[in-house]
């Protein structure tokens, strides 16, 4: 059988099947949130955060808020990507010398490997909301590389390897407060320092729950049909934001091409831990680990900026929800 994701086995990803009664392409963990309040002496609650396999085993740089209410990024491991350690201390950058680079605030971070690097991509002090960038090879040196755009951006998401030969981000750019508003531009780069050959993917509007403002989610995930991007959609209410999670598909050779994308969103708050919390209805997808062989993904998602969460999908399934429910 041809397998749709293009990528490695993973057999020891996390996975429950889905509950005989749901209906729907994604379903959540039963166990979940799987990161609870206060995890960590500095950690008061952590969320919107990113994990890779790493060495038979996973490993994630997770956001963590502290007690300052002021985000950061901590290093973890895991065995089963469920059940993780953090360390006590926010993760020490330097720069290419071995200097050690003083960061600012840092929130929600990806994570993935393009070549043999791993590389972390988060919100970044620049001073104001920018895009962060930094590489390691251990996850013990941790090297701070050039601020790849301008600011304000926020959400920014490398591809995993180049597209016609070059280094893809897609970010969101945005002003340095709650922007209101937001679409998700596509950069180009041949060295993963100079960026440029903007380009737009897609903007928000459609369904109204995706009307304000869209950001990229994980990295995406490369499969026979194109890329598949999970992304977050923002709708304004009289209470305020709203987080939901779609998809879309995008051409492998030329991502501004999407060629499926969410009418109905595939995921939105509704269990205790999504709808209450430091801010309610968030669901805020940031990673997500992939079994090439079955076609299991397991979304890490941030829910109401206050714990950490999973959830399940299989691809072809979530690639037929695409196709039925696509408003392209
Ligand atoms: C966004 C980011 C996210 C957060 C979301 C909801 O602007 O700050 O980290 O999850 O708002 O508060």
């Amino acid at each position: 059988m041809s397998q749709t994701i293009i990528g490695e086995p993973l057999p020891n990803i996390p996975w429950e099947d889905k509950p005989a009664d749901c209906r729907e392409a994604v379903w959540r963990y039963s166990q979940n949130p799987i990161i609870k309040r206060n995890p960590g002496p500095q950690a008061a609650r952590v969320f919107n955060s990113a994990v890779v396999p790493y060495k038979g085993q996973f490993v994630g740089v997770f956001r963590a808020d502290t007690r300052k209410v002021r985000p950061q990024l901590f290093y973890g491991e895991s065995t089963d990507a469920l059940n993780w350690t953090l360390e006590d201390e926010p993760i020490k950058w330097q720069d290419e010398s071995g200097k050690p680079v003083k960061n600012g605030y840092a929130y929600d971070p990806r994570l993935l490997k393009v070549e043999d690097t791993y590389y972390i991509i988060w919100c970044d002090d620049f001073p104001g909301p920018s895009i962060g960038m930094g590489k390691t090879r251990d996850f013990k040196t941790f090297i701070k590389m050039e601020n790849p755009l301008m600011p304000f951006n926020r959400n920014g998401v490398l591809f995993p390897r180049k597209v016609n030969g070059m280094y893809a981000l897609l970010s969101r750019p945005s002003d340095s407060g709650h922007t209101p508003f937001g679409d998700i531009i596509i950069s180009y780069s041949p060295d993963m320092t100079f960026w440029g050959k903007h380009r737009l993917v897609m903007q928000s509007g459609g369904g109204w729950w995706q009307g304000t403002k869209i950001g990229a989610g994980p990295a995406p995930i490369e499969t026979s049909q194109g890329w598949l991007l999970f992304y977050h959609g923002v709708i304004t209410t009289c209470n305020g934001y709203v987080y939901s999670m779609g998809a879309a598909l995008l051409d492998l050779n030329d991502p501004t091409k999407v060629l499926l994308r969410t009418s109905d969103y595939l995921a939105t708050p509704e269990e205790d831990y999504e709808t209450v919390g430091f801010v309610p209805n968030v669901f805020f997808p940031c990673a997500t680990l992939v079994d090439a062989l079955t076609g299991r993904i397991a979304i890490y998602y941030g829910a109401a900026d206050t714990v950490t969460a999973v959830a399940f999908c299989q691809v072809d399934e979530l690639l037929a929800f695409l196709k039925e429910n696509s408003e392209i």
